[in-house]
Formats: structure tokens, C-alpha cells, sequence
């Protein structure tokens, strides 16, 4: 068992040269007494499907300035060379922006609005802090994929998040349609942690983010949890929200239609959870990535 100073390895990922299925080790949903807008069975449906799809979430003049704040960004994120800043893989088309829980006052509103916390810390059951925020462009025509993956694992390995104890929120700002590249998940895939071949290279992150090739799970594995329980994309109009499980696999196609798939996703993690060393034994990604202070 892999240990970085003084905590234990339970999900060992990236180590070995076959890939394995083990088991999850925590709860998905929390114990607690916080009140919220998720009601009893929206926490059982999460707790078996590893996400939860509501739409709407916001209200129409929310999504109006929210929608407004996008296109203001993406104009300025153009031809701006800044780590935060990242291209598609095969354009200089503007694929994310990273850290606009911190940079940009809209979206920090956004990171704090009460009824998306409450809806969180009812499902993380403790106070909460963000992990990682960013705005997913996916832009017509050359919107390009997201190969499957766990987050959890790349942040377990590269960013040292010890336990299952994190969630992502991805808000669609633009209309998801079936066809323009929406979020996919294997509903259930949560509770399985698909362990990865291959090592962790240096500065992974400066190709991972243009085109994820390490903790892409094997064929066999993917197959294997599909078989399981199928693909839903949960495609919703600009307003609406999918809570989903750091752990849960998912991914999402390329886009070749007209219409940008625009998502502003923010990964709460329990002050409970806090990072620990990079589980790659790596030097741990920079702020804008992983909030470590
Ligand atoms: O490396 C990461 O943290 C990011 N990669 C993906 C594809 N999803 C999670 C996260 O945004
Ligand atoms: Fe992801």
C-alpha cells in the first residue's frame, strides 16, 4: 500500500501495469441535519446514480446575467496567454477558463449562491470550500471531446484529495441539447473506483486539460460498468444543474453542431477532505487547479 507521509493510499491509481475494479470506501451521501432544496428522494436518487439532474435550478434573470458574464469572458480569454486560459487541442478556440470562483466577481457570486451551497452541504454534510472552478466553452464546430474519466481519481492522484468526500456542479449557460456534446454518465459507476494503468507525467496538466490520456480508464473496465447500468446524459436548458459524484465516470462527446455547450462547473470539497500530498508522489498542480491554501 502506497503511503504519502502520514496518509494511507485507499485508492491506488496509476501504479500498477493492469487496471483494477475495486470498491468504494465511502459514502456518497454525508449523515447531517443540513435544510436545503433537496428533498429526501432527490438524496436517495443521488446516493444510487452517483448525480442528480434538476432543471430548472436558476431563474430566468439569473441565467440572463449569468449568459451575459460568459460571452464578456470568452471575448476577453481570446488570444489571452494565461495559464487559467486553455485552448482546444487542435485550435486556438478557447476550450476553459480556470479559477473564476476567484477571478471573475459573477461567477464568485455564483460559487456562493445559498441555495446551490445548501444543496451541497446537504449532500457533503459538512462546510465546504472549492476545489476547482471552470467555464467548459465547448464551442461550435469545434467543441472537442472529454474522454471518460473519474475526477476523483485524477484528484486523488495528482492533487492528493484523500477521500470521496467532493462534488462537481455543472451549470448549464448555454442550452444543452442531446446532440451538442452534453455531459454523459454511467449512472452507479461511483461505487467502483476504476483503477488506472500508466505513470503520472511530470506537469501532466499542461496536455491533460487539452486531451486527458492518464486515469482514462481501459475499454474492458468501461465496458464493464456500462454493462452495469448504462449512459444517461442528463442535457438540460441553460439554468439547470447536474450535481454529480467526484467518483462517478463520465465524459462527453465533441461538438460539431452550431450550438456552444457552455457549462460552468465548481468542485466543492468538504472541509473535511482537505489535500494531502499528490498521491503521484508528484509536485502538486498549481492553485488555479487544485485550492490548496
Ligand atoms: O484534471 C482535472 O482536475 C480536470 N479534468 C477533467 C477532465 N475533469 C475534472 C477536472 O476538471
Ligand atoms: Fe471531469
Amino acid at each position: 500500500m502506497q503511503t504519502n507521509n502520514a496518509v494511507k493510499d485507499v485508492y491506488p491509481s496509476r501504479v500498477a501495469d493492469q487496471p483494477q475494479i475495486l470498491k468504494r470506501q465511502d459514502p456518497v451521501v454525508y449523515p447531517n441535519d443540513y435544510d436545503g432544496p433537496l428533498s429526501k428522494d432527490d438524496l436517495n436518487g443521488y446516493e444510487k446514480d452517483g448525480y442528480l439532474f434538476m432543471d430548472p435550478f436558476f431563474t430566468p434573470d439569473e441565467v440572463a446575467e449569468l449568459q451575459k458574464e460568459l460571452h464578456k469572458l470568452l471575448t476577453e480569454s481570446r488570444g489571452l496567454k494565461k495559464p487559467e486560459v486553455i485552448l482546444e487541442p487542435e485550435s486556438e478556440e478557447v476550450r476553459s477558463v480556470f479559477a473564476v470562483h476567484r477571478d471573475n466577481e459573477v461567477f464568485k457570486a455564483l460559487s456562493n449562491h445559498p441555495k446551490l451551497q445548501a444543496a451541497v452541504k446537504q449532500i457533503l454534510g459538512s462546510e465546504v470550500y472549492i476545489h476547482q472552478s471552470r467555464i467548459n466553452f465547448k464551442p461550435g464546430f469545434r467543441g472537442k471531446e472529454f474522454q471518460w474519466h473519474s475526477d476523483f481519481e485524477t484528484w486523488h492522484v495528482e492533487d492528493g484529495m484523500p477521500r470521496m468526500r467532493a462534488l462537481s456542479c455543472s451549470i448549464a449557460l448555454s442550452d444543452n441539447y442531446p446532440f451538442n456534446g452534453p455531459l454523459m454518465v454511467i449512472p452507479g459507476s461511483h461505487k467502483h473506483f476504476i483503477a488506472c494503468v500508466g505513470r503520472t507525467p511530470d506537469k501532466n496538466y499542461e496536455n491533460s486539460l487539452r486531451r486527458q490520456e492518464y486515469g482514462v480508464p481501459d475499454q474492458e473496465s468501461l465496458t464493464w460498468l456500462v454493462k452495469e447500468s448504462g449512459i444517461e446524459q442528463p442535457a438540460g436548458k441553460a439554468g439547470s444543474i447536474v450535481f454529480f459524484d467526484c467518483n462517478i465516470m463520465h465524459g462527453s462527446n465533441s461538438n460539431i453542431t452550431p450550438y456552444p455547450r457552455s457549462n460552468a462547473f465548481y468542485v466543492f470539497n468538504s472541509v473535511e477532505n482537505k489535500l494531502t500530498e499528490p498521491f503521484s508522489g508528484l509536485p502538486p498542480r498549481p492553485a488555479y487547479i487544485a485550492t490548496r491554501d
